[in-house]
């Protein structure tokens, strides 16, 4: 697997709320990715936890973590050249007040913690999150059926 080519996502809570799933994924796709694997689900507190572990002392903490776990997501790991950057720029910036035009943030999400959507933010970490979502069964039998 080229690690360079993969980022991991999460479709967040406000997004599948408001019934944009569908329309976020159309703009990842418009956006150059190919889907290697895609699930929805809720997330239990402890996994949101150990999500953003990172940020465990930041006053926004306990807010971030209780807003992942109020409704379900849909997780993807995502295909395509330089793929952590080209979705962080399609993504936009973490506050949507403040993402450019165009960008997912911008179009679908409503403030820093209800954002729209996550995006890994290095190759590493793109990693590190997948893992916590998809086994390597389940992205191998997904690649499978691409015929890839
Ligand atoms: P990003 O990489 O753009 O998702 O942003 P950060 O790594 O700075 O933030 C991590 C998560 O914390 C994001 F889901 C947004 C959330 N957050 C808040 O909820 N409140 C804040 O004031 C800042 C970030």
């Amino acid at each position: 697997m080229n690690t360079g080519n993969l980022t991991f996502t999460i479709i967040k809570p406000n997004s599948v709320a408001s019934g944009d799933v569908g329309r976020i994924i159309d703009r990842l796709i418009c956006g150059g990715f190919v889907l290697r694997a895609l699930r929805m689900l809720r997330m239990e507190r402890a996994r949101a936890e150990q999500f953003y572990a990172v940020h465990r002392e930041r006053p926004f903490f306990d807010e971030l973590t209780g807003f992942m776990t109020s409704g379900p997501v849909v997780v993807a790991l995502l295909e395509g050249e330089d793929a952590v950057a080209r979705l962080r720029s399609l993504v936009g910036n973490t506050d949507p007040a403040l993402a450019e035009q165009g960008t997912i943030r911008r179009d679908f999400g409503l403030d820093k913690t209800r954002n729209a959507i996550h995006a890994s933010d290095s190759d590493l970490n793109a990693a590190v999150e997948w893992q916590q979502f998809f086994t390597e069964e389940e992205i191998n039998a997904c690649t499978a059926h691409q015929g890839r």
